[in-house]
C-alpha cells in the first residue's frame, strides 16, 4: 500500500521575517482556524522562540480543530537572535545549540520535529568549510539524539547558494548525514531551493530517498503550487518512488493574499498527491 502524503500550511509569528515565505501571519488562532476550514492536515509553525505560544494552549487548539503540528522552524534563532551553529564564536555556537534544543522540546511535546535551515549558517573568514561542516555534522547528530525522546527526527534543510554555502543539494545533505552517522536526522526537500541548485529535482528527491523527512512544496516562484513553471509529474513520481509518507508543506509567499495562496495550495495538493 502506498504511503499517504499529508498536507500542511505555514504560520509565521516572527515580525522580523516579514516578507518571507509563510502563508498565514501574526495570528496563530486565525491561521489554525483557516487551515482547518480549508482541510489541511497540519500547520507548520515559525515562532520567535519556545515561549511564544504555550504548548498546552497549542495542544488544545490542535485538538479542537483536529489539526496536527507538522514541524516547527528554528530560523528565528538567526533572524531575531543572530545565532548560528557554525558561528566562529564558541559561545554563540553553544547558544545556538541551546536555542535549537528548546525548539525541539517545544515541537516535540506536540509530536513535531524541528527544522534546521538558516541556523546552519555558513563558512568563511576565519572558519574553513571543513571546520564549519564538522560543527554542523556534530550538531545534527547531537540535536537529532535530543529529538529522539519525543519519537521525532531532527529535520535538516539544504538551502540555495544565496542562503548558505554549506549543503545546497540533497546529495550533499545525504553525504553529511552519512559521514557523521546522524541516524535520527532527516532531510528537508525544499523545492524552491532545489529548483535553483539541483541538476534535476526528481533525481534529487530520489537521492534523498530514505533520508527524506519533510517537503516544502512550492512552485518556482516560491508562490503556491501551480503559480510557476515547476514540472510536477516527475516530482510527484519521485516522491511516490521513494515511498515518501510525510508532509507536503506550503512554505510559500502569501500571494496574492493568504487565503488565496492557501486555497490554491490545498486544491493542487489534492490534485497532485490525492492528499
Ligand atoms: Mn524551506
Amino acid at each position: 500500500m502506498p504511503s499517504r502524503i499529508s498536507t500542511a500550511v505555514t504560520i509565521s509569528l516572527v515580525p522580523q521575517a516579514k516578507g518571507g515565505p509563510f502563508v498565514y501571519w501574526d495570528d496563530l488562532n486565525h491561521g489554525i482556524e483557516r487551515a482547518a476550514a480549508l482541510g489541511f492536515d497540519a500547520i507548520e509553525l515559525f515562532a520567535p522562540g519556545p515561549d511564544t505560544v504555550s504548548p498546552s494552549t497549542l495542544r488544545q487548539s490542535l485538538k479542537d480543530t483536529g489539526l496536527k503540528l507538522a514541524a516547527v522552524g528554528t530560523g528565528a534563532g538567526w533572524v531575531v537572535r543572530q545565532l548560528r551553529l557554525t558561528d566562529p564564536d564558541s559561545a554563540i555556537r553553544r547558544q545556538a545549540m541551546d536555542f535549537v534544543r528548546s525548539m525541539i522540546d517545544f515541537g516535540g511535546v506536540n509530536g513535531a520535529p524541528a527544522i534546521i535551515g538558516s541556523m546552519q549558517g555558513r563558512w568563511g573568514g576565519e572558519v574553513s568549510k571543513a571546520t564549519a561542516m564538522g560543527w554542523l555534522g556534530e550538531a545534527l547528530v547531537d540535536l537529532g539524539e535530543h529529538a529522539r525522546q519525543y519519537n521525532v527526527p531532527l529535520i535538516y534543510e539544504p538551502l540555495n547558494r544565496y542562503e548558505t554555502n554549506l549543503c545546497q543539494t540533497q546529495g550533499e545533505g545525504v553525504l553529511l548525514l552519512e559521514e557523521f552517522g546522524a541516524t535520527n536526522t532527516r532531510l528537508l526537500a525544499d523545492l524552491f531551493h532545489m529548483n535553483i541548485e539541483e541538476v534535476n529535482i526528481a533525481a534529487g528527491i530520489r537521492q534523498s530517498g530514505r533520508w527524506l523527512g519533510h517537503v516544502h512544496c512550492v512552485d518556482t516562484t516560491r508562490c503556491a503550487v501551480g503559480v510557476g513553471h515547476m514540472d510536477w509529474p516527475p516530482i510527484v513520481a519521485a516522491l511516490r518512488e521513494v515511498g515518501y509518507g510525510g508532509y507536503v508543506s506550503a512554505e510559500c509567499l502569501p500571494w496574492p493574499n493568504s487565503d488565496a495562496a492557501a486555497e490554491q495550495t490545498i486544491r493542487l495538493y489534492r490534485e497532485l498527491f490525492g492528499a
